[in-house]
Formats: structure tokens, C-alpha cells, sequence
């Protein structure tokens, strides 16, 4: 497939912990650290960081995978020791930079897991919007038995998943959830057979590209924070999202289409296309 890039190639090449191809409007990150299981070192924070701030102009939607046989390893270990109480704090504010130009960034992000999803590696997941297990994948955070916490993000976000009991659990026990437990407690929206997880992560980001941006933007943008208002608050807020989204001329054509029969039904559960 021919690489697309914007006149951002230059910066974006440099990224030499991340592979990324560009095919059409969907771009496909992988971390790319295999002999360390992509475990993330400051480098690779920041080049993060620097891919979503800098994304193409065409893209309208990320996957995001792992190279080799785990989506994520966490932490690089072998960074931690140096670290002053100062320093370590201020590694903790470079993650949540990078974390947050992945959850409040331009275009949502399909995280697609397998294998080993831990500590830093399950933050980096619960940034992204939708997350597609594959079958091989496991959740763990060895924060605990490491004697750390985590400093990603994790706190605020698994959470928001899984509810504050589970996340205790898997901190105090050390206990991993398979990708089937993951699902069931909304770790991942997707579980799907070995292999399969790059195929679908494509398909849901080509339907999510389809989207209008606006409809995308207002999703990743306005959901999150309305969740964290109070009932009154968030419907006020939702109530300005809204106004906006019709307002726009994308709103106006796709509506449209549907009336004049242009436009496709919603689809019943399971129905392809
Ligand atoms: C690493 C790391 C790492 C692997 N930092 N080097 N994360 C953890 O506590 C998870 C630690 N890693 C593991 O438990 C295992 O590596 C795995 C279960 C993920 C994979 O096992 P395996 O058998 O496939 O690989 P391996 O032999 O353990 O590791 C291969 C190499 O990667 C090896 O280096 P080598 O030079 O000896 O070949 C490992 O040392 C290296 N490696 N994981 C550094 N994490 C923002 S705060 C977030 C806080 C956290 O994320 S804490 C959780 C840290």
C-alpha cells in the first residue's frame, strides 16, 4: 500500500520507536521495541507524544498495535532507578501529556492488544477509544510487586473501565485478567481469534474514519468530560455539543442523504458492511 505521509514525513520518519504507515485516512502505529517487549522508555514517550500531536493532516483514525509478541511490556524498569523525586514526578507529567494527545487528540485511536498488556502498556490501552483483544492478550498491573504505582495515567482511566475494585484487585494481588475477563469488565470492547486483531482493528477505523469529524471529535472531546460532571452540568454541556454538531454542514448533508434514501439503514447486530 503506498505511504501517504504530509509534509510532516521528515518528523515522523525520525520516529524510530514507532513503525508507521499511513494507508488512505487510517494510519497504523506499532511500538516497536520487540527484544524489550515494547516496554516504554522516555524516548518512546515523547515519541508519542510528538506522533499525535503531528498526524498527518489526511488521517481521520489510528490503530495502534504492538511489535512482536506483546502489545506492551510497561515501564522501562531499567530507566526507573535514576530517578530523583523531582525527576520521577516530571516523567510522570510526560506520560500524561503523551496519554492525553491520544485520548484528546484530533482522531480516535483502536488500540489492538495481544499478549502481555501491563502496567504502562494497559495506560497506553485505556487512552485509546476502543480497544480490540485479541485472544492471546492478558491485563496485568505489577505496579504492586514492583513497589511502585503507576504514574500513566492508570488511575484516572482503568477505573473508568473496570471500576476502582478491579483495578485494586490487580494492584494488590497482582492478579492478570485474560482477554475474555478483560471484556467482561470492559477492558476491551473486541475479543477476536489470534491473528485477527489487526484486520479488525482496520475495519473499525475505516468506519470510523467514515464518520463525520465533527461527530468523532465531539465524541472523544465532549463524552469523557460530560461523564465527569454532574448530571446537570453534563446536560448542559451536551446540550452545546449537540447545537454545534447539526449545526455543522456535514450533519446537514448526512441527514439528508437519509431522507432522500442515499443514505444506508442502521445495521442490525452482526449484519456485515
Ligand atoms: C523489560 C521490561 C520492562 C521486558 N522494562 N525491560 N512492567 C513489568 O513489570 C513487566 C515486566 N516484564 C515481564 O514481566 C515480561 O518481560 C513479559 C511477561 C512482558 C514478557 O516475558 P518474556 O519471557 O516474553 O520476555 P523477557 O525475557 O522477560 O524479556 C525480554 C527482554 O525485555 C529482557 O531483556 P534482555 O536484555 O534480558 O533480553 C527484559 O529485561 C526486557 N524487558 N519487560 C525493561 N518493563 C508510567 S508508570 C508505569 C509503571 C509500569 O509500567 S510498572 C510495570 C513494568
Amino acid at each position: 500500500m503506498p505511504l501517504s505521509f504530509s509534509p510532516a514525513t521528515g518528523l515522523l520518519a525520525s520516529l524510530d520507536l514507532l513503525r508507521i504507515e499511513v494507508a488512505d485516512v487510517v494510519a497504523h502505529v506499532r511500538l516497536n521495541r520487540p527484544a524489550k517487549r515494547n516496554a516504554v522508555n522516555d524516548t518512546l514517550v515523547a515519541q508519542l507524544h510528538t506522533f499525535f500531536v503531528n498526524l498527518p493532516e489526511a488521517v481521520r483514525a489510528v490503530v495502534l498495535t504492538g511489535e512482536g509478541d506483546h502489545f506492551c511490556a510497561g515501564l522501562d524498569l531499567s530507566e526507573l532507578s535514576e530517578r530523583s523525586v523531582a525527576e520521577g514526578m516530571l516523567h510522570s507529567r510526560h506520560w500524561h501529556a503523551a496519554m492525553d494527545a491520544i485520548q484528546f487528540g484530533r482522531v480516535p485511536v483502536v488500540a489492538v492488544l495481544h499478549g502481555a498488556v501491563v502496567g504502562g502498556g494497559l495506560e497506553i490501552a485505556s487512552s485509546c477509544h476502543i480497544r480490540v483483544a485479541e485472544a492471546s492478550a492478558y491485563y496485568g498491573l505489577p505496579e504492586g510487586q514492583r513497589g511502585i504505582f503507576v504514574g500513566g495515567g492508570g488511575s484516572a482511566r482503568v477505573p473508568r473501565l473496570a471500576g476502582v475494585a478491579t483495578m485494586t484487585d490487580m494492584m494488590l494481588t497482582g492478579r492478570t485478567l485474560s482477554a475474555e475477563e478483560g471484556l467482561q469488565r470492559g477492558l476491551s470492547q473486541y475479543v477476536v481469534p489470534a491473528g485477527e486483531g489487526f484486520a479488525k482493528g482496520c475495519e473499525l477505523a475505516e468506519r470510523i474514519a467514515s464518520n463525520a469529524p465533527l461527530s468523532n471529535f465531539a465524541v472523544m472531546q465532549a463524552l469523557p468530560r460530560i461523564a465527569d460532571l454532574s448530571q446537570s452540568d453534563g446536560l448542559f454541556v451536551e446540550s452545546l455539543m449537540a447545537a454545534i454538531a447539526q449545526g455543522d454542514d456535514a450533519a446537514k448533508e448526512r441527514v439528508r442523504a437519509f431522507l432522500d434514501k442515499r443514505a444506508g439503514k442502521v445495521r442490525e447486530p452482526g449484519a456485515k458492511g
